[in-house]
């Protein structure tokens, strides 16, 4: 009995249900349906005694199959799948490796017996979709761990190594990470059934563990958590209510809970969210990538030693490159501090910081950097200072070695004209921190090859970034997009609206930060520099205004002790001669004031930046609409849960979103609300 994704595979008594689905042995209708039939199968066949279910590729089933959401459910469901696993006449092994995620660790949890590979880890991470786990996960768990531990697995959506579980009975046997998983538990389950210790131990029929005595208080912490995300405060009203009832009655509760949370917006938009960040790594070309092992950094500074940090964690050779021993000892001591904090945080061991810090090599001449494949230069935002730097390394690094510009917007072209084979210069923009950040925006000139472009999405992919292939233009497409939406609120704040009133609004909406507070957080001559480079335009009087008050009162944010801001101890305080310098400032201008709402504000906001986008996309400089929305979610602190500022404008669609702009260029002129393709957003 075989089918493309499922065969039966006969060791003597025990029988092996091996599901073979890459890339992750989703529970695709086809694999539900292949392993319900060897049920059938082996449940009928009289010399089987005992089954395995077990997977090949590199991960036990991880879930349900994302792709399958967005359509109506076919037969047989998850739930029926696993409760007709559980209620088998014959006992039923699960051999768990990789990442047994979602339904893939339900199904475990319905067989009768667990084993895995130490290196494998478990989770129901359903709560990252906007869901909660549907086949059982929420009724077995408890039965298994017990309420308490259940309630954080489920809630957090985490992923743990099954060695957590060790002395729990979750598994059976953990087995050394180089055992040949199949062998060893053909073995468990032919020994069992020798010493006739191998029987159907059903978890449904257990009771649940109930050792959680205050759930109001819990269920209270979840939901503060969660800010705003329903999925997790669901979760854990059902796992009360259900915890003293039988399977039956506690799948069914979980079943009308699992399906109005997949119907949500907030389901959809992290789905949506999941989906549209492995896309961007699909460029619409394809081409070899270039062997890269040898990278160099130019410049220690917190751009350079933060991209260094993330090469070297990622197993790269590192030379970090500065113009003198102190620079260079700053640049290194940065890095180390870096690695530091990773060890501090438990998020990497002692030994892999130390085996990373061996790959880095400290450098001050030019010609130690005539054997890397990659350079990628964080230098001070000066054009003349990129373009000495650029003919030195034109010099000295090898024709074929790709040269990237960190740089967040001077134009590329102007900083690498004159240089060599022009084909292999592009940009790879980082954001601050650049060893946490996950977004990286590779930039493609006028000559970059396609070879140089893939090349570097596929060196983000392995960092653990989020590649977003975007063009060239003033800002690309981030900081292009961020100063959009910088603008608009600096123009609110012409118009009434107060500097806490713009960031409470936008962070009680969902956004990490205030658009003010992260402008003294990076500073608000950063922006104020980059307008500079260009002429302000006549047609945008109030052009932010705000900031050059700031700016041209020295206050420049944290690192001056106070911004839109005041700073002491590290603590944000709001400071009413900031406000007071802005609504002296609203005296040169004859702007109507007005008595701005919440809603008010994030409609303006939203609408400034989804009118950016579109402009962007129409002017080609990203691919698709969902670019766009991995760079806010990864950049700028997007809510997850509301998909990104473009999956909001294909929410609202597009007539709403053009009435909205066309009432503003009413307010304004069109040179700042211009004509957009809003039918893209259908
Ligand atoms: N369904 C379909 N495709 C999936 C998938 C899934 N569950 N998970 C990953 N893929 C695809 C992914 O889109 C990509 O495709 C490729 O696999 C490699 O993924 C009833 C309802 C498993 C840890 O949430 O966390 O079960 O881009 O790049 O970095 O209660 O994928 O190559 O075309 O991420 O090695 C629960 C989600 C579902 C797990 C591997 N499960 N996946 O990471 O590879 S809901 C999850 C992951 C559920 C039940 C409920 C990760 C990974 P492509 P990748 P990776």
């Amino acid at each position: 009995m075989t089918s493309s994704v499922v065969q039966i595979l006969k060791y003597s008594t025990v029988g092996v249900i091996e599901v073979n689905n890459p890339p992750v042995n989703a529970l695709s209708q086809q694999v539900r349906q292949g392993i319900w039939e060897s049920l059938e199968n082996l449940e009928n066949d009289n010399d089987i005694k005992a089954i395995i279910i077990h997977c090949i590729g590199k991960t036990f089933i991880a879930g349900a199959d994302i792709t399958e959401f967005g359509k109506p459910p076919v037969e047989p469901f998850l739930p029926d799948l696993v409760n007709k696993i559980e209620n088998l006449s014959k006992p039923v092994i699960a051999a768990l490796f990789g990442t047994s995620l979602g339904g893939g660790f339900e199904v475990a949890l319905s067989c009768h017996y667990r084993v895995a590979v130490a290196s494998a880890k478990v989770g129901l991470p359903e709560v990252n979709l906007g869901l909660l786990p549907g086949a059982g996960g929420t009724q077995r768990l408890p039965r298994i761990l017990g309420t308490e531990k259940s309630l954080e697995m489920i809630t957090s959506g985490k992923h743990y190594q099954v060695t957590e579980f060790e002395n729990t009975a979750l598994f059976d046997e953990i087995y050394q990470a180089t055992v040949d998983l199949k062998a060893a538990a053909i073995d468990f389950a032919t020994n069992m059934l020798e010493k006739r210790n191998l029987k159907v131990r059903a978890v449904g029929q257990q009771p649940v563990l109930q050792d959680i005595s205050d759930w109001d208080s819990k269920i209270n912490k979840i939901s503060l958590k969660a800010r705003g995300k329903k999925a997790p405060v669901v979760a854990a009203e059902l796992l009360k209510n259900t915890q003293a009832l039988s399977i039956e009655d506690g799948m069914k509760l979980e079943r009308e809970a699992f399906l109005q949370l997949k119907d949500s917006e907030q389901s959809s938009a992290l789905r949506y969210a999941f989906s549209i960040e492995r896309l961007t790594t699909k460029l619409p070309f394809t081409a070899n990538t270039l062997p890269v092992k040898r990278v160099a950094i130019i410049g220690g500074g917190t751009m350079g030693s933060g991209i260094a940090t993330a090469f070297l964690a990622s197993g790269y050779q590192i030379k970090l490159f500065e113009q003198n021993q102190q620079a260079l000892d700053a640049g290194f001591e940065r890095i180390n501090d870096n690695f530091h904090r990773n060890v501090k945080s438990g998020r990497m061991s002692d030994e892999k910081m130390n085996s990373c810090l061996q790959h880095l090599e400290l450098c001050l001449d030019y010609k130690q950097l005539s054997d890397v494949d990659l350079v990628v230069e964080a230098v001070f935002e000066n054009i003349e200072v990129k373009q000495q730097l650029f003919k030195q390394l034109d010099a000295h690094c090898r024709p074929d070695c790709i040269l990237a510009s960190n740089t967040s917007y001077l134009d590329i072209e102007q900083l690498t004209d004159g240089v060599s084979h022009q084909q292999r210069i592009i940009g790879m923009h980082f954001f601050s921190p650049a060893n946490i950040m996950k977004l990286v925006e590779v930039i493609k000139t006028q000559h970059s090859s396609e070879q140089a472009l893939t090349t570097a999405v596929s060196i983000a992919k392995s960092l653990g970034k989020i590649p977003v292939l975007v063009g060239m233009c003033f800002g690309f497409a981030a900081n292009r997009m961020y100063a959009r939406y910088g603008r608009e609120v600096q123009q609110m704040l012409l118009e009434g609206a107060t500097i806490e009133q713009i960031d409470n609004t936008m962070t009680d909406w969902g956004m990490a930060m205030g658009p003010l507070s992260v402008q003294d957080l990076a500073g608000i001559d950063i922006g104020y520099n980059a307008r500079k480079t260009r002429p302000k335009p006549e047609y945008d009087p109030g052009f932010f205004t705000a900031s050059t008050v700031m700016v041209e009162n020295g206050r420049l944010g944290r690192k001056t002790g106070k911004g839109f801001y005041l700073y002491e101890n590290g603590k944000q305080i709001v400071d009413p001669q900031a406000q007071s310098l802005i609504d002296e400032a609203k005296g040169n201008f004859d702007f109507q004031q007005k008595d701005f709402t919440n809603e008010m504000i994030v409609e303006r906001a939203m609408t400034a930046i989804i009118s950016e986008g579109l402009s962007l996309f129409k002017e080609g400089i990203v691919q698709r609409l969902s670019d766009i929305d991995a760079i806010w979610l990864h950049g700028y602190g997007f809510p997850r849960h509301k998909g990104g500022p473009m999956f909001q404008g294909k929410v609202m669609g597009s007539t709403v979103i053009s009435d909205r702009i066309n009432q503003y260029r009413n307010q304004s002129c069109i040179e700042i609300w211009p004509d957009v393709d809003v039918q893209a957003l259908d």
